[in-house]
């Protein structure tokens, strides 16, 4: 009894010091990722002002099309505002402002120009209220509008955002359906809801498509409507159809994209899912006959943790989380790609990419067990250790030998770093139940249902 008397006295007295220490852990961490954060900014400035992205080992920069859409500040923008980087939110938007103009006689990827530009813009016109990005955004919008003027309303991929031609109509579901959130946003902060619409209808046409396992082939024509290659995964090229149809339903409360959610759910479960004796992962098989095709999984897979835990299942997702940090911790960093089978490296840069974290996140706040947060560290820890150059950030050809790669993505700031931020940021700054994070990590806000119950889905802790 004295005994554990004394074991409770020392709990009371040591749990205030372990509380203060983490605090203080969590202020230095948030520290030292905003100085990252800024640190990349900086090349970006020095660099790269008015391009689309940095190579800052080089001290040059480079464009997606033929000229800037300025990938960076606007990818950038969202994160400036969760950390608080007010100095750095004044350039961004002065060059936002004077420079960024839409009326370009080029064709661009409609898909990757919505996340990234289109979301970055609608999450800036909600988090800084600045009615000029929601005008950019709407612009962007109208101009990308004709990729959904195709015989089967499966958009092509391709728009020239001066004249209005599309083209390249063999496409994938990521490329159909991962726009879904921000052209939703789009109408509904505009009040037009033609942009949901055309959306929808792509995602609907290409989802009555499925196979026999409820899941998506990898390639489609847009003009017939035939798949080209029926190989189904959860990886690049697909990915984000699933991640939309939930956070769509979550953001719109849209019964059809739930009940289309549910379906590619369980299809996953039943046929993608690899219960292994050395591990849960996801893998490849063909979408109708289910067969396994590959036993391969990737940094762009580890998204499918965020759909779990948002969905509720968090037994899944803590499975899922222990592989995942194996294959970030085998060399220190995350290949692109492995084959679970044998743990051999299929793929081996690492892209800056944040999935891994983001799903690290989602765990951590599900479960607020520690042992996430402590991983989330771990992560921060060797993007500063591998990816760090004398001035900026950089990506890695490969993990292996940890040889860089002179090139930074826009997503190292609206994702990569968002993400560790989270980690340790005050509680004010992001919650579920405000927010809704599209595929580039922009938090969008329901503003127009005042019974909105917040981001989550079923979202449960223990
Ligand atoms: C980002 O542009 C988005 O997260 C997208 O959904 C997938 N690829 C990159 C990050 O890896």
């Amino acid at each position: 009894m004295k005994k554990y008397i004394l074991f409770i006295v020392s709990l009371l007295v040591i749990s205030p010091n372990i509380q203060a220490a983490s605090k203080s852990e969590k202020k230095e961490y948030a520290e030292r990722v905003k100085n990252a954060f800024v640190k990349g900014w900086n090349a970006y400035k020095n660099y790269a002002w008015r391009m689309d992205a940095v190579n800052p080992i080089s001290q040059k920069s480079h464009n997606w099309y033929e000229e800037s859409l300025l990938m960076t500040p606007v990818d950038a923008f969202s994160t400036m505002c969760l950390m608080g980087l007010e100095k750095e939110k004044k350039e961004a938007k002065e060059l936002i402002f004077s420079k960024l103009d839409f009326d370009k006689d080029m064709y661009i990827q409609q898909f990757e120009i919505a996340i990234r530009l289109m979301g970055g813009l609608l999450s800036a016109y909600q988090l800084d209220g600045d009615s000029r990005f929601l005008q950019l955004a709407q612009d962007l919008g109208n101009r990308m509008l004709p990729v959904f003027e195709t015989p089967t309303g499966i958009p092509y991929r391709l728009v020239n955002l001066r004249t209005g031609d599309i083209k390249s109509n063999i496409t994938n579901p990521c490329e159909v359906g991962s726009m879904l959130l921000e052209y939703g946003m789009l109408s509904k902060l505009t009040g037009n809801p033609i942009y949901y619409e055309k959306c929808k209808k792509g995602v609907v046409e290409t989802f009555k498509r499925r196979g026999t396992t409820g899941l998506l082939g990898s390639l489609i024509n847009c003009d017939t409507g035939e798949w080209l290659d029926t190989s189904t995964h959860i990886s690049g090229g697909i990915d984000a159809f699933y991640e939309y149809l939930l956070k769509g339903y979550i953001l719109f409360g849209d019964e059809d994209l739930k009940k289309m959610w549910e379906t590619a759910y369980n299809g996953v479960n039943k046929y993608l899912e690899d219960n292994r004796s050395d591990g849960y992962w996801i893998g490849y098989a063909d979408m109708n006959d289910g067969k396994r095709t590959k036993t391969w999984f990737g940094a762009l897979d580890c998204f499918w943790n965020g759909c779990l835990i948002l969905e509720g299942d968090n037994e899944r997702a803590e499975k899922l989380q222990e592989s995942i940090f194996k294959m970030w911790t085998m060399y220190g960093l995350e290949p692109e790609t492995i084959d679970y089978s044998n743990m051999n490296v299929v793929n081996p840069m690492y892209m800056i990419r944040p999935e891994a974290i983001e799903s690290t996140y989602y765990v951590w706040k599900a479960t607020e067990n520690d042992k996430y947060y402590q991983m989330g560290k771990t992560m921060f820890e060797s993007i500063e250790k591998y990816c760090q150059v004398d001035n900026g950030y950089v990506q890695i050809k490969d993990v292996r030998t940890m040889e860089k790669w002179d090139t930074l993505e826009s997503f190292f700031f609206a994702e990569t770093m968002k993400y560790c931020y989270l980690f340790f940021a005050p509680d004010k700054v992001f919650s579920f139940d405000k927010y809704v994070l599209n595929t580039e990590a922009h938090p969008f806000k329901n503003v127009w249902d005042k019974n909105w119950k917040g981001g989550r889905y079923k979202m449960t802790r223990p």
